[in-house]
């Protein structure tokens, strides 16, 4: 059985931590697993958004830490490179939206792999621990570059620093997430954006994606020309198209991605 479940329906390719009983801890199985859904994702012209889930109690604990792959002594830059820098820039690079359904403890990688996602929504009682530095190590899978940006220096250094469990409610309130939801709501509110993002214009996605991820790197001139450039592109879509006649019609637009 894999360690990752992934499925497509209606537009949506669903990746699905699945490894329970490990509170779906990081091995090199389940890391190439979870890249060959985001691959799938890339290449697969039906799929027009991504659900990234977990089974079980937690979403991620983070690395396996009894993984000997990961032993004390092994070189760690080597694991990082083979399995978890991969899959941050293939979801980063993903042309098309990504939801996390955060349902229990984030921990270490397993955080900064949620935060990865576009969306992230949590349950109440979810929760996320940037837990590097309890073993010694630094924030990886992309945190040093994303916790700053998220939820600026001061609190990035904090979390990354202390290693201490913070709420869903907290990760909401510092920026760190688009939500937190009651329990029992967190599927319904899933479902319902990623169902919105797969019949959203894909082309326009893509671009917000991109430019929001470029800008971080850009100054505003860099910006202005990044903009006009996607523009000229998206200008010329068929989902323009659409959203214009829709306006003018008063209608809802159907956009087909294209
Ligand atoms: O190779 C490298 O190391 C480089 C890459 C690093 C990337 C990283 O992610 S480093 C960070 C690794 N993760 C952690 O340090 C988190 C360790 N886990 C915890 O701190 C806690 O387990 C949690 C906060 C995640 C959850 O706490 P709690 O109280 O809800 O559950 P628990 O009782 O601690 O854990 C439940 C079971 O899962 C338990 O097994 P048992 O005793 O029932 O047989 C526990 O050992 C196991 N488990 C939890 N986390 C991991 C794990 N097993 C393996 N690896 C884990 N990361």
């Amino acid at each position: 059985m894999s360690a990752v479940q992934i499925s497509v329906s209606n537009g949506v390719l669903r990746v699905t931590l699945d490894r329970p009983e490990k509170l779906n801890a990081i091995d090199g199985e389940l890391a190439d697993a979870a890249l060959a859904g985001f691959e799938r994702a890339r290449t697969d012209d039906s799929v027009r958004a991504v659900l990234l889930g977990a089974n079980g109690r937690g979403f991620c604990a983070g690395q396996d830490l009894s993984d000997p792959n990961a032993a004390p002594g092994k070189n760690l830059g080597l694991l990082l490179e083979r399995h978890y820098n991969p899959l941050i820039r293939a979801m980063r690079a993903l042309p098309k939206p990504i939801v996390a359904r955060v349902n229990g403890v984030a921990a270490g990688a397993g955080a900064n792999l949620a935060f990865a996602a576009d969306i992230v929504i949590a349950a109440r009682s979810a929760s996320f621990i940037e837990s590097f530095s309890r073993i010694g190590l630094v924030p990886d899978s992309g945190g040093t570059w994303m916790l700053p940006r998220l939820i600026g220096h001061a609190r990035a250094s904090a979390v990354a620093m202390l290693g201490e469990k913070f709420s869903a409610e907290q990760a909401q309130a510092w920026g760190a997430i688009w939500q937190a939801v009651d329990d029992d709501t967190l599927d319904a509110v899933c479902e319902r954006i990623v169902a919105q993002l797969a019949q959203a214009p894909t082309r326009a996605l893509a671009a917000i994606k991109s430019a929001l991820r470029d800008a971080w790197m850009r100054d505003l001139d860099a910006a202005l020309d990044a903009e006009r450039e996607l523009q000229s592109e998206l200008g010329a879509s068929d989902d323009f198209r659409e959203g214009v006649e829709a306006f003018a019609a008063k209608r809802q637009p159907s956009f087909r991605g294209r």
